[in-house]
């Protein structure tokens, strides 16, 4: 069925005027929608699973602001929470008691945390957590894997996902080769790339970092054995394993990836869900290690607005909204519904797809697969998924723009919703079919 015509004057009013203000028009890359042909549309306000872009559109969104919103957008109690911090003032530069409570909540729900420290991005966090893992082994080398994505780090940008890989852009330039020269890569789901990189650099690596799943190179889940394996080969060379739970941290379940798969890492970094909305970044980990932050230890790192009142008050309310009964059962009821129907729609217009879910995260990939790493990652149809992408905005969902990134849903996506998008992919894959 051929779509209504999208009336997007007003977006591309506004993306124009914007392109002489900011790079590319965007404060950050992917949403500029570089991949996936024509322009972003611009969002004048979200409320649950919808957003509603300038011209008045309405979209099902699963996207949740790449990750925070899985108690929905603008949920009424985080509102509110809001409302009455901000009475009080926005930041204050100084302790807080707010900073306790979601510490504690935190520590309580994450294995591997025995004290935690807050920051104002996924960025800055995985960024202090390489300095503390190189402070505390006193060794440089760090192992990272292809297609997952820390941050925009200098060490970080080898072989990233996200932006990068969306935009196939090479490692970036501006970062010197001395800062990368300690940054090793492996395939995910490798364990053998990475014994031999632990040979090939004896009590030179300092740890091993990754995203326990990768949502940086589309949807990757890790095979069974190969965190396990990773928890022991750290263990057995001296160094520190690192989950990346930025993105999956408060997701997967209350604990993480790591409460889900049950391997604990020595050091967890975490973002997105924990600020509700607002602006936060965490590492935490054993105290042991933690203890070499500063003021306790050497290791230096700061932030002026790092556990603002306001962030501190929105990650505290979202916690206590996904601490309830039955929330992450209801995200995966949906999550799953979502992602059969999406494979039957693909199999139904004759296409190649392979899809996953865990808990409120998934993702699809438009070839046979299975996808194990991001070499593999790069055979699903980049063209086609720019086609079905403006096929299904015009449809009124709003998917991520690009064939690496996971797609995100939340408790306030209704069947009704669910139903809808699934109508969507059948119209959209036969019409791109
Ligand atoms: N790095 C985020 C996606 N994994 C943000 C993308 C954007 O906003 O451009």
């Amino acid at each position: 069925m051929t779509a209504p015509a999208l009336n997007t004057s007003h977006s591309q009013a506004i993306f124009g005027a914007a392109q002489a203000l900011m790079p590319g028009g965007v404060s950050s890359p992917v949403r500029a929608f570089k991949s996936v042909g024509g322009q972003p549309i611009v969002f004048d306000r979200v409320k649950g699973p919808y957003a509603w872009d300038v011209d008045s559109n309405k979209y099902i969104d699963y996207i949740g602001s790449w990750g925070p919103a899985i108690c929905g957008h603008a949920h009424p109690e985080v509102i509110a929470a809001l409302q009455e911090a901000i009475e009080k003032g926005t930041s204050f530069g100084a302790p807080c008691a707010l900073e306790n409570t979601l510490a504690e909540m935190v520590i309580d729900a994450v294995p591997s945390v025995e004290m935690v420290r807050f920051v104002n991005s996924g960025t800055e966090a995985c960024m202090a957590v390489l300095r503390l893992i190189r402070a505390y082994t006193g060794r440089d080398k760090v192992i990272k894997f292809e297609g997952c994505y820390h941050g925009h780090a200098d060490m970080f940008l080898v072989k990233a996902g996200s932006g990068v890989a969306t935009l196939g852009l090479p490692d970036s330039p501006g970062v010197p080769r001395s800062t990368t020269a300690n940054t090793l890569t492996a395939p995910y789901n490798d364990l053998e790339a990475v014994k031999a990189l632990f040979a090939e650099n004896p009590d030179a690596i300092a740890g091993v970092i990754l995203e326990p799943i990768v949502g940086n190179a589309g949807f990757i889940q890790p095979e069974p054995g190969f965190l396990e394996g990773l928890r022991e080969l750290t263990k057995e060379h001296g160094a520190l394993l690192v989950f990346d739970e930025v993105m999956t941290g408060f997701r997967i379940s209350y604990g993480g990836a790591q409460a889900h798969f049950g391997v604990t890492p020595d050091l967890t970094t975490m973002g997105k869900v924990i600020g509700g909305g607002l602006p936060v970044g965490a590492y935490g980990g054993r105290a042991d290690i933690m203890g070499m932050v500063a003021p306790a230890g050497p290791m230096y790192q700061a932030g002026t607005l790092s556990g603002n009142p306001l962030a501190m008050t929105a990650g505290i309310k979202t916690l206590e909204l996904l601490k309830q009964p039955g929330t992450y059962e209801k995200l995966t009821a949906t999550t799953q519904k979502l992602v059969a129907g999406i494979k039957d729609a693909a199999q139904s217009a004759g296409m190649p797809i392979t899809a996953a879910s865990v808990s409120a995260m998934f993702g699809f990939f438009l070839c046979e697969g299975p996808v194990r790493n991001f070499e593999e990652a790069k055979t699903t149809d980049s063209e086609r998924f720019g086609k079905l992408h403006r096929a299904m905005l015009e449809r009124g969902i709003y998917l991520a723009p690009s064939a690496f990134e996971a797609g995100f849903t939340s408790l306030a996506h209704s069947d009704a919703d669910i139903e809808a998008t699934i109508n969507a992919f059948r119209e959209s894959f036969a019409a791109v079919a």
